[in-house]
C-alpha cells in the first residue's frame, strides 16, 4: 500500500507539545519525524518519541478488555469482550452505589494523553455518577500557585523564544531532560552572546548548558532569590520606575529584604556569596533578562513560596518590561479552548467527597469516613507516579476494593486491576492539542484505526455513560463530534489568529497564539502584586523547613523516559540503567558505600534498595534519584516512590516530591559491585 506523511502532535505530558509528521499507509506508521513548519518544535523531537512507532505496534499493547484471573498485582488475565466488561463494571457499581453511595467510587487520572478531549472525557460521567472528585495537582500546582499570588495567570515567555534572550537562569529545570527544544533555543542564545546560569539541587546534564551553575539546599531557594534582591537593592540595581507603574506594595516588600543578606545566603543555601552576587547583578543588568521555572522548586513544604519569591526577584530589576524578558513557566495555550462541554455544568448537585491525588494510598486505605469501594484509573499509574507507594500497593491490594484500569500496557496499576480496557492511542483518534510551554494549538485527526479493540477515553465514557443509562447527548457523541462542537465556539485567542493562520489550524497545522503584553499583569490590580494582605503570607518571604532525616532526597525526570511511561520500550529503560540513588562521593565515603553497591535507604514510610551511583555534581545531604521505575526494574518491589510523603504544598495541596528526606547504609552482605 502506498505510503503517506501525516501531520500530528505528541500527546505526552511534556511541556514541548513537539509537533510529529507520521509515515503511514493508513494502517500502520512506519515511521516518526519532528513537524518542520511546527513554530515551536521546529522540526525536532526527542529521543523518547523518535521511534514512536515501537510504541503504537509494540507486542505488549493491550488490544481487548481483560478480566483478572490471578491475585491482584499478579498481572495474570483472561480476554474477554468488551460487553462482558461494561456489564461486570456497571453491574458492581449499581450495588455499590446502592449499598455505600456513589462516593464510594472514585477516579484516578493525569495527563498520560495531554491532549484535552482525552484529558477531560470523564469529567462529566463522574460527575453525573455522583463519585467522589480527584484534587488533580501531582505536577505542578503549587508552582501555578507561586505566579498566580504575585503575577495572576499573566503568561510568561514562550520556550520558542528564548534565542532572543541575553541572560538565561534555569532554575530547577531539568532542561536537557525535558526539553530538547529549550536547549537548542539557549544555544542560539549563547552563540549571540548570551550568559547562562543553572541553580539545582545538583549537576545535571543541563550544566553543560550553564556558564555558572549554583547548586542550593533543596527547598532554600527563596532565600536564595530574596538575598540577591537585596543586593540589588543595596547596589542600586532595582528599576524604581517599573515597579512605581507596574506594582503595588513593593515599598513594604523592600523593607523586609533587610533581613537577607548573601553571607546568610551562603549558610542556608550553600551557594557561594560570590556566585550570588554575580548573578544579582548580571541579571539586573541584562537586556533581556529571562528566568525559566521547573516544578522542581515548587514540589516542596515552601514549594509555592518558592516561585513567588523568584518572581519578585525577577520583578525587582523590571525583567518583565525588557526584551522577551521576566518568567518563563507561566504560559498554557489550553484556553483556547471552550472546553465546557467536557466539565461538569452546575458545579456539583450535592457537595462530594474530595480525594486529594497524592494520598491515594491513605484514601484507599482508610475505612472510618466511608471506604473507597471502586476505583476507576484512566491515563494514570499510581502505583508508580503517587507518594507513598507501600501504602498505595496496600490498598491496591484489598480485595474488596473493584478496581478498573483503562491503559496501553499492563502497568504495575493495571496488575492490580479486576478489569483492564484497552486504551487506543492519540494516532488513532481524533483531538485537541494545547501546550504548557508555548502558545501553540493544534488540531488532531486519527490517522490509523485503534488496534484490535482498543477505545480512546471519550468513547469508553460514552459507552459506559449510556450502559448507566445516561441520557446527556455528549454519551451518544464521538470524539470527532466533540471535536468540532468544541472549536465551533471560536474564543477570544483564536479569533485574534490571522486568516490564514485560522486556516492552516483546520488543516492541521499547528499554529503559535499571539503572545500578550507581557506588562500587561494578569492579577486584579493589573499590576504585579508584592502586598498580598488577604492571604496568610501577606509578602514573598523565605520559610524554612524542618527536616528529620540527614539526607534530602530529590526526585528528577530522566531524559530516556517520561515519569512511568515508555517502559515498555527496552532500548530507551536500557539507557537508563537500573534503579540507582545518585550520592555524593563524600556521604557515600562516611558511611561505607562504593559505587555501584546495593544500599538500604529509608526514611518513616519505608525501606527501599537502590544501586548507589557516586555523583561529584551532587552536594553533601543530597541525594538524587532520577526517573520512575516500575516494581520489576525494582531491585526489593518498591521504588523511590515509597520513601516520599502524602504531604502537601503550602499552597495549591500538590506534592512536595522533592521535600523528603532519608538515611541510607550499605549492604554489606549482598555487595554486589559490577
Ligand atoms: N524526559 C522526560 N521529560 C519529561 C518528564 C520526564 O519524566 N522525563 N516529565 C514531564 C513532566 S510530567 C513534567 S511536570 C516536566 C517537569 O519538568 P521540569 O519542570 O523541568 O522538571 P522537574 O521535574 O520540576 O525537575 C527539575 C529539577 O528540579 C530540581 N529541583 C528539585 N528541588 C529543587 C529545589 O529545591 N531547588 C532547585 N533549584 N531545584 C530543585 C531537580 O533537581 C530537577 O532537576 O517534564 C516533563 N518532561
Ligand atoms: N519518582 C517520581 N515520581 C513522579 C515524578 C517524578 O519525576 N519522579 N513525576 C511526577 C509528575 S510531574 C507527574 S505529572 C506524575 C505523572 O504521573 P502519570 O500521569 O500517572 O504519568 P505516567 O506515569 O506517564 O502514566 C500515564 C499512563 O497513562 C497511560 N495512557 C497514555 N495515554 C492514554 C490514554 O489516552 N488513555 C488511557 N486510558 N491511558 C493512557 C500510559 O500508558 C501510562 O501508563 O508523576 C509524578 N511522580
Ligand atoms: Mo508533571
Amino acid at each position: 500500500m502506498e505510503r503517506y506523511w501525516k501531520r500530528t502532535a505528541c500527546p505526552h505530558d511534556c511541556a514541548n507539545g513537539c509537533g510529529w509528521l507520521v509515515e503511514t499507509d493508513g494502517e500502520k506508521i512506519y515511521r516518526i519525524k519532528g513537524d518542520p513548519e511546527h513554530p515551536a518544535s521546529k522540526g525536532l523531537i526527542c529521543e523518547k518519541t523518535a521511534h514512536y512507532e515501537h510504541t503504537v505496534h509494540h507486542p505488549d499493547r493491550l488490544t481487548t478488555p481483560l478480566r483478572r484471573v490471578g491475585k491482584k498485582g499478579e498481572g495474570v488475565f483472561e480476554a474477554i469482550r468488551w460487553e462482558e466488561a461494561v456489564t461486570e463494571i456497571t453491574t458492581r457499581w449499581k450495588e455499590i452505589i446502592a449499598r455505600y453511595g456513589a462516593e464510594a467510587i472514585l477516579p484516578y487520572s493525569y495527563a498520560g494523553c495531554e491532549h484535552k478531549i482525552q484529558y477531560a472525557a470523564g469529567h462529566v460521567f463522574f460527575d453525573r455518577l455522583g463519585a467522589a472528585q480527584l484534587e488533580r495537582t501531582i505536577c505542578a500546582k503549587a508552582q501555578g500557585e507561586g505566579f498566580h499570588q504575585i503575577i495572576g495567570s499573566t503568561p510568561g515567555v514562550n520556550l520558542c523564544d528564548l534565542h532572543q534572550n541575553d541572560y538565561i537562569i534555569l532554575w530547577g529545570n531539568s532542561v536537557r531532560a525535558v526539553s530538547v527544544h529549550a536547549c537548542k533555543e539557549i544555544l542560539e542564545a549563547k552563540k549571540k552572546g548570551a550568559h547562562v546560569v543553572l541553580i539545582e539541587t545538583y549537576e545535571t546534564e543541563s550544566a553543560e548548558l550553564a556558564d555558572e551553575v549554583l547548586l542550593v539546599r533543596p527547598g532554600t531557594d527563596a532565600y536564595l532569590a530574596l538575598a540577591m534582591g537585596r543586593i540589588q537593592q543595596q547596589e542600586g540595581l532595582l528599576d524604581q520606575a517599573f515597579l512605581e507603574e507596574n506594582s503595588i506594595g513593593y515599598k513594604e516588600f523592600l523593607d523586609t529584604l533587610a533581613d537577607y543578606s548573601a553571607e546568610q545566603a551562603e549558610e542556608i543555601t550553600g551557594v557561594d556569596k560570590e556566585k550570588i552576587r554575580s548573578v544579582a547583578r548580571g541579571f539586573a543588568r541584562a537586556k533581556a533578562p529571562v528566568i525559566r521555572v521547573g516544578a522542581g522548586v515548587s514540589r516542596h513544604q515552601n514549594g509555592a513560596m518558592n516561585v513567588r519569591c523568584i518572581t519578585a526577584f525577577a520583578a525587582l530589576s523590571g525583567s518583565f518590561a525588557k526584551k522577551n524578558g521576566g518568567i518563563s513557566g507561566n504560559i498554557s495555550s489550553a484556553s483556547a479552548y471552550d472546553l465546557s462541554l467536557l466539565e461538569p455544568s452546575d458545579v456539583q448537585k450535592k457537595p462530594v467527597r474530595t480525594i486529594n491525588m497524592n494520598q491515594i494510598g491513605s484514601a484507599l486505605c482508610e475505612r472510618e469516613n466511608g471506604p473507597i469501594m471502586s476505583l476507576y484509573v484512566y491515563s494514570a499509574n499510581p502505583a508508580c507516579i503517587a507518594p507513598n507507594q507501600s501504602k498505595i500497593l496496600e490498598g491496591l491490594a484489598r480485595e474488596d476494593l473493584f478496581t478498573v484500569v483503562h491503559e496501553r500496557f499492563l502497568t504495575d496499576t493495571a496488575k492490580y486491576a479486576d478489569i483492564v480496557l484497552p486504551a487506543d492511542m492519540s494516532v488513532e483518534h481524533a483531538d485537541l492539542a494545547a501546550s504548557y510551554g508555548n502558545l501553540c494549538i493544534q488540531k488532531t485527526e486519527a490517522v490509523i484505526a485503534p488496534a484490535g479493540e482498543c477505545k480512546s477515553n471519550f468513547d469508553t465514557f460514552a459507552l459506559l455513560g449510556r450502559a448507566m443509562g445516561f441520557e446527556e447527548a455528549l454519551f451518544q457523541m464521538t470524539n470527532e463530534q466533540v471535536q468540532a462542537a468544541i472549536l465551533q465556539t471560536v474564543t477570544e485567542q483564536r479569533a485574534q489568529l490571522a486568516p490564514q493562520e485560522q486556516e492552516r489550524f483546520e488543516q492541521g497545522y499547528a499554529v503559535l497564539l499571539k503572545q500578550p503584553d507581557s506588562c500587561a499583569f494578569a492579577t486584579k490590580s493589573g499590576k504585579i502584586e508584592f502586598l498580598r494582605p488577604d492571604l496568610p503570607e501577606s509578602l514573598p518571604r523565605y520559610v524554612a523547613v524542618e527536616r528529620k532525616y540527614p539526607l534530602h532526597l530529590v526526585v528528577a525526570p530522566h531524559k530516556a523516559t517520561l515519569n512511568s511511561s515508555f517502559a515498555e520500550r527496552e532500548e530507551l529503560v536500557e539507557k537508563r540503567g537500573r534503579m540507582s540513588l545518585l550520592v555524593s562521593p563524600g556521604d557515600a565515603q562516611r558511611r561505607g558505600i562504593c559505587d555501584g553497591a546495593q544500599i538500604d535507604v529509608w526514611n518513616d514510610l519505608a525501606h527501599v534498595r537502590f544501586y548507589a551511583k557516586l555523583h561529584s555534581g551532587v552536594p553533601e545531604g543530597t541525594v538524587v534519584a532520577e526517573g520512575v521505575y516500575t516494581q520489576a526494574q525494582s531491585i526489593n518491589g518498591l521504588t523511590v516512590n515509597a520513601l516520599l510523603s502524602e504531604e502537601l504544598t503550602d499552597s495549591g495541596r500538590a506534592a512536595t516530591l522533592c521535600g523528603n528526606t532519608v538515611e541510607m547504609a550499605a549492604i554489606s552482605e549482598e555487595f554486589t559491585k559490577d
